[in-house]
């Protein structure tokens, strides 16, 4: 079975929860997607035939290793697109919105190269001078335009 946005958004969130505190509820998931727990009940339900998702009795439900394996490449997805718009000078206030938006549509082969070019900005300051000077000079001739 092929996962859904949606489902990754949830196996996502799972992940971290679990990771934060030590187990995910919920009341706890509901919060964070800013859904309603009938919702989030449905896809417990689908990520458990799926066999994302067990359901413990007293612990509630808990990642399977299918489950955690994926959880940790879509947190790694969702922190290294965060860092490669913060390195390439995107708006704090448009970073999570726009990393929430981009995240699932991307390929793990894109995912990969995006992490050679932030792991390359990352070896040296210079690039990202460079990088910075490009913009202000696009910047300049912007501000001429109008
Ligand atoms: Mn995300």
């Amino acid at each position: 079975m092929p996962t859904t946005p949606s489902m990754e958004d949830y196996i996502e969130r799972i992940y971290a929860l679990i990771d934060e505190k030590g187990y995910a509820r919920v009341s706890d998931i509901a919060e964070a997607l800013e859904v309603h727990p009938s919702s989030v009940t449905k896809m417990i339900q689908k990520l458990d035939k799926g066999k994302y998702v067990v359901y413990e009795k007293y612990r509630g439900f808990m990642l399977t290793s299918k489950g955690k394996k994926l959880g940790k490449r879509l947190v790694y997805r969702h922190e290294l697109l965060e860092q490669f718009l913060t390195i390439i000078g995107v708006n704090e206030e448009n970073i999570y919105d726009d990393v929430e938006g981009i995240e699932h549509h991307l390929s793990w082969d894109a995912i990969d190269r995006i992490g050679d070019l932030v792991q390359y900005f990352e070896e040296g300051d210079k690039r990202v001078e460079d990088l910075k000077e490009i913009q202000q000079n696009n910047e300049a001739d912007v501000e001429e335009q109008s």
